[in-house]
C-alpha cells in the first residue's frame, strides 16, 4: 500500500527561506526526499537550480552537510566520500549507523555532462543514491536543450523545437544491473517516498530519477506545478516504474496503462497545456509534429512492456 500524504513524517530537511522559485518541483521533491531520508545523510550537488536555491553559507536552505562539486563529477564524487566513510568506520574513527550518500543532480548533469563518472559509480555498484530531477532542460542557464528534453519542445538552443526524442535514462541505468532504478513525479509523493525509504535499504547503487515539470521552461503557470506532473503521467509521457534486482514492476497508474485497464490521454491534451510546445503547434505542420511526440510516447510504452518480461 503507498503511503499517503497525510502519514508522510513532519520533519523537515528543506527549510524555509531557499532560493527556490515558488511552485519549484525539484524543490517539492527534495522536500519529499529529505522527509524519507531524515538527517542521517550527505548531500552532493552538481551546477543547477537547486544549487542556486540553497543560498550562501552560513545559512543554507538544506538541513544537511552539502558539497557543491564540479558538473562532471556527481558519479565519482560520491564514491569517493561513501568508500572514505567506510574507511573510517572500518578503522574505528567513526561509529554508529553511516550517513546516507546521495547527489541531488539535474538531467543536464545526470543524461549528459556526469554521464561518463554516474556509469562507471553504477559498474562499480557504489554505496549512493542519485537522484535525477528532471525538467527536461538546463533551466539554471535559461533554459537549454539535454538529452532529457522531448522531441517539439521549444529551449533556447531549440528554437523550432528539438527534433530528436528524449533518451531511456532510467534504463540505462538499470542496464548497469544496479540493485535498485525508480522513476517518479511529484504529483505522487507517497510514490516517491516509499521509493526512497526502499533505496536508502538497499545497499550498492540506487538511481531515483523523478519528473520536475518546471513552470519556467515549460510554460505554465506555476501553481498547476502538480496538475502538469500528472498530466505527463496520465498521458503516458512519464511512466512511473521501479526494478529491484533487475525486475520491472509498473506503479499506478501507470501500470492501467501498461496492463491495457485504462487508456493512456491523447498528448495533445499535455502538450497544448505547455508554452514550450506553442511554435510547434502554430505550424502548418503541427499535426504531423504531434503524432511523433505521440509516436515517441506510444513506442516507449510498448518497448517498457515487452522489457518488463524480461526477469533474468
Ligand atoms: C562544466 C560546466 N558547464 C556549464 C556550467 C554552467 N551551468 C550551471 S547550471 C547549468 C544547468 C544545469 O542543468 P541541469 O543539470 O539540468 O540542472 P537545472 O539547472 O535544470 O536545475 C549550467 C549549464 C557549469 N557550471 N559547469
Ligand atoms: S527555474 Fe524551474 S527548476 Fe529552477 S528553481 Fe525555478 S521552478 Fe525550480
Ligand atoms: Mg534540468
Amino acid at each position: 500500500m503507498t503511503t499517503s500524504i497525510k502519514q508522510l513524517p513532519d520533519t523537515e530537511q528543506v527549510l524555509s527561506g531557499n532560493g527556490a522559485c515558488g511552485g519549484c518541483p525539484a524543490t517539492m521533491a527534495l522536500r519529499i526526499v529529505g522527509k524519507a531520508l531524515g538527517p542521517n545523510a550527505i548531500m552532493l550537488l552538481t551546477p543547477s537550480c537547486s544549487v542556486a536555491s540553497m543560498g550562501m553559507t552560513p545559512k543554507l536552505g538544506y538541513n544537511w552537510p552539502g558539497i557543491n562539486i564540479t558538473f562532471a563529477t556527481a558519479g565519482s564524487s560520491a564514491s569517493g566520500i561513501t568508500h572514505a566513510l567506510e574507511i573510517m568506520k572500518e578503522k574505528g574513527r567513526l561509529e554508529g549507523e553511516l550517513p546516507t550518500v546521495f547527489s541531488w543532480v539535474g538531467d543536464g548533469g545526470t543524461y549528459d555532462i556526469g554521464f561518463q563518472a554516474l556509469s562507471a559509480a553504477a559498474e562499480r555498484n557504489d554505496n549512493i543514491i542519485h537522484f535525477c530531477y528532471n525538467n527536461e532542460a538546463y533551466s539554471n542557464t535559461g533554459v537549454q536543450r539535454s538529452g532529457a528534453t522531448p522531441r517539439g519542445s521549444f529551449t533556447t538552443t531549440t528554437p523550432t523545437g528539438k527534433r530528436q526524442p528524449k533518451k531511456n535514462m532510467a534504463l540505462l541505468m538499470l542496464e548497469h544491473n544496479i540493485p535498485y532504478v525508480a522513476t517518479a513525479t511529484v504529483a505522487y509523493p507517497g510514490d516517491l517516498y516509499d521509493k526512497v525509504v526502499k533505496a536508502k535499504n538497499i545497499p550498492g547503487m540506487k538511481y531515483i530519477e523523478i519528473l520536475a515539470p518546471c513552470y519556467l521552461g515549460w510554460q505554465f503557470d506555476m501553481s498547476d506545478t502538480v496538475q502538469m506532473s500528472r498530466a505527463a503521467v496520465r498521458s503516458g509521457a512519464w511512466l512511473l516504474w521501479e526494478a529491484e534486482n533487475g525486475k520491472i514492476t509498473f506503479n499506478n497508474p501507470t501500470s492501467l496503462i501498461i496492463n491495457g485497464k485504462k487508456a493512456a490521454e491523447p498528448v495533445d491534451e499535455y502538450v497544448k497545456k505547455q508554452g514550450r510546445f506553442n511554435r510547434l503547434l502554430k505550424g502548418a505542420d503541427s499535426a504531423e509534429r504531434i503524432a511523433e511526440i505521440q509516436g515517441d510516447i506510444d513506442r516507449e510504452i510498448a518497448f517498457m512492456r515487452e522489457r518488463a518480461k524480461i526477469t533474468i
